[in-house]
């Protein structure tokens, strides 16, 4: 009796108006178009094709991306940087973007590599995780979403030639600066055609790393897709960030590995192929993306940005 009469006065507060209006639900992360992320895609396939067909570190593919993609942010109010280095004697940028408002003091940012090797256009690696992090960026603005924390993305150059460009973002900032970046998501090669599902093991990260990696197996938990912890190691742009002691976290569909029949029959695909058999090749082109795993990682990205700054 008493029970029912609990249940009747809680379903009584959640159906009122003034419950509702005192406390808002936060609002939704979006569900991103993949069509969108496709789009910019096809624009850096467009820009290799017009460079010589690469988008590497020292080559004019290169800096054209990054002038394009800074050109979408500053429409959408972002307020941009572009961080020039020397490396390979050839000049390198990193392309900073902030989202205006949000406690400074509490910094979460996202990021991905820009740059291709020169054998390719680099379309899954990475022109996936560069466009996904830009149209998420884009949903900011265009949803309206205030986060209490500062958003920040970062697009990172010479990551190819060993990391470079991070490392001299992570290094340049002073301890101050540091201590402010709460979290850091990378995203590197997340439509690979022949997919896995993978999420960066928080094992031997920094403490808070755990809590990323959770947010992002939820989000995938929530497509109804299962996923694989995975240790990149030093693999790609977060290293310099564990190294500075920031949590980081992230999503990877497979490189040069071979997918397993244990992993065909969970997800899909071809057993005995590799995720991505375009890897640092001339075929890493727009054919090479899984539309699907394109989509669902975009949509994680977004859900966990939303949990992790709101
Ligand atoms: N860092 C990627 C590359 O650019 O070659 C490969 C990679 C990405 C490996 C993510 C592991 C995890
Ligand atoms: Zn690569």
């Amino acid at each position: 009796m008493r029970i029912l009469i609990a249940l009747a006065a809680a379903l009584m507060v959640t159906g009122s108006t003034a419950a509702q209006a005192a406390a808002p639900a936060a609002l939704a992360a979006p569900n991103i178009n993949v069509a969108n992320v496709q789009a910019h895609l096809n624009q850096f396939q467009s820009i290799a094709n017009a460079n010589s067909g690469n988008r590497a570190h020292g080559r004019p593919g290169y800096l054209a991306s990054i002038n394009w993609v800074k050109s979408k942010l500053d429409a959408a109010g972002y307020t941009t940087r572009v961080q020039s280095f020397t490396s390979n004697g050839a000049t390198g940028y990193n392309l900073i973007a902030d989202y205006p408002g949000g406690d400074a003091n509490n910094v979460v940012m996202l990021g991905g590599h820009l740059d291709s090797v020169s054998a390719g256009p680099g379309i899954n690696d990475n022109g996936t995780g560069s466009a996904s992090i830009l149209e998420v960026a884009l949903q900011v603005k265009a949803t309206g979403f205030q986060p209490t924390k500062h958003l920040r993305f970062g697009w990172w150059g010479a990551e190819e030639l060993g990391l470079v460009g991070s490392t001299y973002y992570v290094n340049s900032l002073s301890s101050t600066e540091k201590s402010k970046i709460k979290a850091y998501l990378n995203f590197d090669m997340t439509g690979s055609p022949n997919p896995g599902y993978f999420v960066y093991s928080s094992s031997g990260q920094p403490t808070g790393s755990a809590a990323l990696t959770q947010r992002l197996q939820a989000g995938f938990t929530a497509l109804g897709v299962q996923t694989e912890l995975t240790n990149v190691g030093g693999r790609s742009d977060h290293a310099a960030f564990a190294r500075a002691g920031i949590p980081t976290g992230g999503t990877f569909t497979g490189a040069e590995g071979i997918k397993t029949s244990a992993q065909a029959s969970k997800w899909g695909g071809t057993a005995g192929q590799a995720f991505d058999r375009c890897y640092h090749r001339s075929c890493d082109t727009t054919a090479n993306v899984s539309a699907t795993a394109l989509d669902r990682n975009a949509d994680v990205i977004a859900s966990t940005l939303w949990a992790t700054a709101a």
